[in-house]
């Protein structure tokens, strides 16, 4: 039977005549169906990929395209007076992530089934997910996101496992949602849940009762945890992910006949930054449990475990008091000091022990020292690890210490969400590139041809006037696809700097305002959550909420720069946006983003980069060369001389800039205070002077300069498209393929 007689078949109905959500079902039916009835991946040694978050997106026309009906079903519904766009607005998008490190394990399984490894995702079942973001009174306010409906991706399977905390035992179901690899085998992403979780407990916005654990375990995504209940919960959500993965993996290594012993032939299971990380102790006791040695077992896990590290912030590096632990978890607490007591026998230094002098426990010593590898994920986070963060650790354990660069599945990230760009693609260089990324490069070939170039500007223009549409009907926003669309969409934190961002744009509108005119006019579009409990990047959000209403309504202005906060950023609205996209805005503070991944999405969509030498932009700038990048701002060495020596001082640029001065004053101008609130922009205005941990101020000369190259830049239109064209060239190299190439050769060796 073929697709079209399959669909009318499902749907007991002409397709002309079933709705959008009819036709969804029925296409999530046929999808199943060949998902399951391909080949699974299988060999003796698996990967287990464990992570607290996997943003995987909206599954539907993903894996349309991994399985390869994508073009098809699209032609079918054409022809039956359908819109594939429509069809796949009716899917809800899973919000199993906050942002790069959910969504890299979302990419990384999309590439582990690509290549036809065999490993699984391990995770959990958040029913509400992340907060939704609403915008009300240009603040942010958090909703709960349902996405799972009646009919969905997860599959309900009959495993289960018990899981003990002190005086609660639970049981962990596993659902199972297919990872379709692109013309390849599939893999499959488990979610654990409790059947006992009761959406109906929240109330008011995304408040629940943190303490009733068998209602709320697999509520949310990581509740706040400004609270002691809320990071109460978090151990909860940790150990009961963990331990169902633990016995999970142990039942499928004993299924293939391995002695425990030989765990480490069996199973490699990579950490995803430190949320798994009792996945060590867990594992050691369920093996101890077992009848082996506590010594074995300690050997054991550590050749299976390795660990990926995200952050080099210290606020996010997590420690858990000793007292947490042992009132949810107390069965583990006997191991990590078992773990602890072998450390310190070893090394006289307080600085890599497991359990420190405040009976604190820090995650991440334990993965470098009971996991036979530690990764960063860019070549200049990795080198910060070695030099500085974990130095200590690193003249340890130099053998375990590796880079792995992150990268972005090309099917998602390109095919999916610019078709224009992808058919084009194809058209001058084959289809070779989809499975081997580094053959863009033929397309340097055309870097002189007149045609091309105009044909890659005329592909951008397009894709700026579907976003003007989107954002109209979205959030009934009038922007022109005639302007530069500068973006900078990621979660909002200090350290991302849109404050940095926000502060140039009011500099130009008071430029503007004084006369002096800009060549080409700019839409500054912004898209970030934040935490909830994130009282400065909240105000952040409402400043540039502001912005949005001052500049837009002013007749004078709004011609020449306007300003968009896209509400709800998620993975569905990134992938309008990114194709769409001019100038990419990657301006953290140098040192503080490990990698960044939205930078590469950006590149290989034809944006050009204005950024600073910090995570992978450094790559991005080597791969693309000086001529094809705009970089600004202080080194990693300069800003982190600066922390070490506590010389950078907000209140001197503050009052010797006059540029600066001015913009940091406009937050608390009359203007302003007639449509925010005075708590929250005097708060943030106090914040910027007083402090500014991550050093704004001191990049705003530079990034001034440097946008304003940019945008004149811009004017060129057929050097622009030459920088287009190079930076979709050179974006071979931040292919996930590559990434998990290099993590299989080098860590898992599957
Ligand atoms: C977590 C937290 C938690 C509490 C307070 C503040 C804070 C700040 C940052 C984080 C980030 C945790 C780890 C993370 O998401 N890292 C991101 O991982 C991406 C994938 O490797 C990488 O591209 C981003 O640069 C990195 O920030």
């Amino acid at each position: 039977m073929n697709i079209q007689e399959k669909l009318t078949q499902i749907l007991g109905k002409e397709i002309a005549q079933a709705s959008n959500e009819e036709i969804y079902h029925a296409l999530m039916t046929i999808v199943q169906v060949m998902a399951a009835e391909k080949e699974r991946t299988d060999s003796k040694k698996k990967l287990y990929y464990i992570s607290a978050e996997f943003l995987i997106g909206k599954l539907l026309s993903n894996n349309m395209i991994n399985l390869g009906i994508y073009k098809e079903v699209k032609e079918i519904l054409e022809a039956n007076g359908k819109d594939i766009a429509q069809i796949e607005e009716a899917e809800p998008e899973p919000s199993l992530g906050n942002g790069g490190l959910g969504r890299l394990a979302a990419c990384f399984l999309d590439s582990i089934a690509t290549l036809g490894l065999a490993g699984d995702g391990v995770g959990l079942n958040y029913h509400l997910g992340l907060f939704k973001q609403e915008f009300e009174n240009h603040l942010q306010k958090e909703t709960p996101n349902p996405w799972i409906e009646e009919k969905s991706w997860l599959k309900k399977t009959e495993v289960t496992y018990p899981v003990d905390f002190r005086g609660l035992r639970v049981n962990a179901r596993m659902y199972d949602v297919e990872v379709t690899g692109y013309n390849n085998k599939t893999n499959k992403l488990h979610l654990f849940d409790l059947d006992s979780v009761d959406e109906t407990i929240v109330e008011d916005g995304i408040d629940f009762n943190k303490e009733d654990i068998e209602k709320n375990l697999t509520l949310f995504l990581y509740p706040d945890d400004s609270d002691e209940q809320g990071r109460l919960l978090r151990i909860y959500q940790q150990y009961f992910m963990v331990s169902a993965g633990a016995q999970l993996i142990l039942d499928e290594c004993t299924a293939k006949g391995c002695d425990l012993y030989d765990l480490p032939d069996y199973a490699v299971i990579q950490i995803n930054d430190t949320h798994p990380t009792m996945v060590i102790p867990e594992l050691i006791r369920l093996l101890v449990q077992r009848g082996m040695e506590m010594d074995d077992a300690i050997d054991v896990v550590s050749r299976t475990c390795a660990y990926t590290n995200h952050t080099i912030l210290a606020e996010a590096l997590e420690k858990w008091p000793v007292h947490y632990l042992k009132k949810v978890v107390p069965q583990l607490m006997p191991i990590i000091e078992v773990l602890d007591d072998k450390v310190r026998r070893k090394y006289d230094d307080e600085s890599v022990a497991v359990i420190d002098r405040n009976d604190t426990v820090h995650m991440a010593h334990i993965d470098i020292h009971y996991g036979f590898s530690v990764n960063g994920v860019a070549a200049l986070h990795t080198e910060i690890l070695k030099n500085s963060e974990l130095n200590n650790f690193y003249r340890i354990y130099p053998e375990k210490f590796n880079n792995k660069t992150n990268g972005i599945t090309f099917r998602r990230w390109l095919i999916h969400c610019n078709p224009l760009l992808t058919d084009y693609i194809d058209s001058l260089i084959g289809e070779g590139y989809k499975k081997d990324a580094t053959e863009l490069e033929k397309l340097l070939e055309y870097k002189d041809d007149d045609a091309v170039l105009e044909k890659l500007l005329e592909i951008k223009h397009k894709n700026k006037e579907t976003l003007c549409a989107y954002l109209k009907e979205t959030q009934d926003i009038d922007i022109s696809a005639d302007t530069i669309f500068d973006i900078q969409v990621k979660r909002l934190h200090e350290y991302k700097r849109q404050q940095l961002n926000a502060l140039y744009i009011i500099d130009k509108y008071l430029e503007i305002k004084a006369g002096k005119i800009p060549a080409a006019p700019v839409t500054a579009i912004f898209g970030a959550k934040a935490a909830p409990a994130y009282v400065i990047a909240k105000d952040i959000i409402h400043l540039i909420l502001c912005l949005q209403e001052i500049i837009n309504n002013d007749p004078e202005v709004n011609k020449y720069l306007k300003v968009v906060m896209v509400e709800n950023y998620n993975v569905t609205k990134a992938g309008k946006l990114i194709p769409a996209c001019d100038i990419s805005e990657q301006i953290s503070l140098a040192s503080k983003e490990a990698s960044g991944t939205g930078n590469m999405k950006f590149m290989l969509n034809g944006a050009v980069t204005l950024g600073t030498e910090d995570g992978a932009n450094v790559e991005i700038h080597e791969a693309v060369g000086d001529d094809n990048i705009f970089v600004f701002g202080a080194s990693s060495d300069e800003v982190i001389e600066h922390y070490a020596k506590a010389d950078y001082v907000a209140k001197d640029y503050y009052e010797n800039n006059p540029a600066i001065k001015a913009a940091i004053d406009f937050i608390t101008s009359d203007e302003m205070l007639e449509v925010g609130q005075k708590e929250n922009l005097e708060r943030l205005q106090k914040e910027l002077i007083g402090k500014d941990w991550f050093m704004t101020l001191l990049d705003f000369d530079s990034y001034k300069e440097t946008k304003e190259k940019a945008l004149a830049a811009y004017a060129d239109r057929k050097a622009w498209a030459k920088m287009m064209l190079t930076n979709i060239a050179k974006a071979g190299f931040f292919s996930s393929d590559r990434t998990i190439e290099e993590y299989n050769n080098d860590i898992w060796h599957l």
